[in-house]
């Protein structure tokens, strides 16, 4: 069965079509330093936005039905996975991610809902077998239903603690199954309202505990990809802990968790820092991971998801990719959906299309400076006192705080300090991209 009928086999068109059904920037197996745009790029689909979400908002029901053609909730869940892989094919997306309830219906108790996950993972295990898609990462859904209401690893109840352990066991389970080259961890409802009803102390020292036993049994089982904290300050709860990069990294530390983050641009927005500003704090913290491609509307203080289209943003965000190495297990995930109102098949296609063209022509763009080398250059001589004379000294951290002193005493008035030059630089950039 055909899903997607209006929607061919995208192709590489370059940038002078104006096919809206083509790509104009995204060439998969076009060799840049090094490798194929793919493999730099690694897109994936998300299962939640892509095959579940029909455009429910708080002041109307959904605009798009997904329920590909089933009739009973075991046929909906299997036709999803069909249409899943065909939009993968059409569209040379390599990767997949999913929550559990997004790839299978959720029973009536947690047994018949993990033999409903244990069928269609191996519906989804043969499909990957015969097209080659991968597993990017799989997660739990330990927020949607009422039961998460006060969080899961951050319940007051114990009870709910115990179902998240044993769920997300499974979706574990299921991930390394699948072959999953990692397993996301976003906070979901973890996090508080008020504090006049909530012993923080306690919930972040269970949240902890609940990532430690569960990755624990994750690698027990053979699980060698990475495990991720995906950072969100807000939404659904007012404050969730996993506020953004640097607050994970803390929380890391301090539980002595081995885990990489996966970095949201619409979560890092409205934690009121640019997107590399959230990328960079993850790779100097030594824990770059993998990312979810989308953007935000900076008007609207809410999470939108949109498909990622900004080539600015883009292209400093495959800067800061291409200076962290690269991916390793991580990849470019579109947590994003389609506007309520752009609820046909074609909207999706046309979505990825722009998204994956975004960020295929922002990779483009971030080679280009990176060989024009004047960014790097700047930056590197704006730190050269370092390599000689005190300076040296202080870069080997061999130097004394008596012969800082003395150094700062018998110098006399530090010489002018140099312009950070911050506009010629913008306008450098600008040079690099539009030339
Ligand atoms: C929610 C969000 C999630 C995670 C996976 O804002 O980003 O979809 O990516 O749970
Ligand atoms: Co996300």
């Amino acid at each position: 069965m055909e899903f997607f009928k209006s929607i061919p086999t995208v192709k590489y068109e370059g940038k002078d079509s104006w096919n809206p059904l083509a790509f104009h920037y995204y060439n998969p197996n076009e060799v840049i330093l090094g490798k194929p745009m793919r493999e730099h790029l690694r897109f994936a689909l998300s299962w939640w936005h892509t095959m579940c979400a029909e455009g429910a908002d708080m002041f109307g029901r959904g605009t798009a039905d997904k329920s590909f053609n089933g009739k009973t909730p075991m046929e909906i869940y299997k036709n999803k996975a069909l249409a899943a892989f065909e939009l993968m094919e059409k569209l040379s997306i390599d990767y997949f991610c999913f929550h559990d309830r997004d790839i299978a219906p959720e029973g009536t108790t947690l047994a018949e809902s993990n033999a409903n996950l244990d069928e269609i993972a191996d519906f989804i295990g043969d499909l990957m077998q015969k097209t080659g898609k991968k597993l990017l990462w799989g997660t739990a859904n330990c927020f949607n239903h009422p039961r998460f209401m006060h969080g899961a690893g951050t319940s007051p109840e114990a009870d709910v603690f115990a179902y998240a352990a044993a769920q997300i066991k499974k979706a574990m389970e299921i991930t390394v199954k699948l072959g999953g080259n990692g397993y996301v961890y976003w906070g979901g409802r973890e996090g508080y309202e008020t504090l006049l009803n909530t012993d923080m102390g306690k919930e972040l020292d269970n949240l902890a505990y609940l990532l430690k036993l569960t990755s624990d049994h994750g690698r027990l089982i053979g699980f060698k990809g990475d495990f991720y904290i995906e950072p969100k300050p807000k939404e659904p709860t007012k404050h969730q802990y996993d506020f953004d990069a640097a607050t994970v990294v803390g929380f890391l530390r301090k539980y002595g968790l081995d885990f990489k983050l996966n970095i949201e641009a619409n979560h890092a927005t409205l934690a009121g820092h640019t997107f590399e500003h959230e990328l960079r704090t993850a790779a100097v913290n030594g824990a770059f991971g993998s990312i979810d491609a989308n953007q935000g509307d900076l008007q609207l203080g809410w999470d939108t998801d949109q498909f990622p289209t900004n080539v600015y943003d883009t292209t400093l965000c495959m800067l800061e990719v291409l200076r962290a190495g690269g991916f390793t297990n991580g990849g470019l995930n579109f947590d994003a959906k389609t506007r309520r109102g752009s609820n046909t098949p074609e909207d999706i296609a046309y979505a990825y299309i722009a998204g994956m063209d975004a960020f295929a022509l922002g990779l483009r763009m971030a080679v280009k400076v990176i060989e024009d080398g004047r960014l790097d250059a700047f930056v590197k001589a704006r730190y050269a006192s370092y390599d000689s004379g005190i300076g040296k000294r202080i870069s080997d951290r061999t130097v004394t705080i008596e012969e800082l002193e003395q150094h700062a005493l018998t110098q006399g008035e530090v010489a002018p300090v140099p312009s950070g030059r911050q506009e010629y630089l913008e306008n450098l950039l600008n040079g690099i991209l539009f030339s």
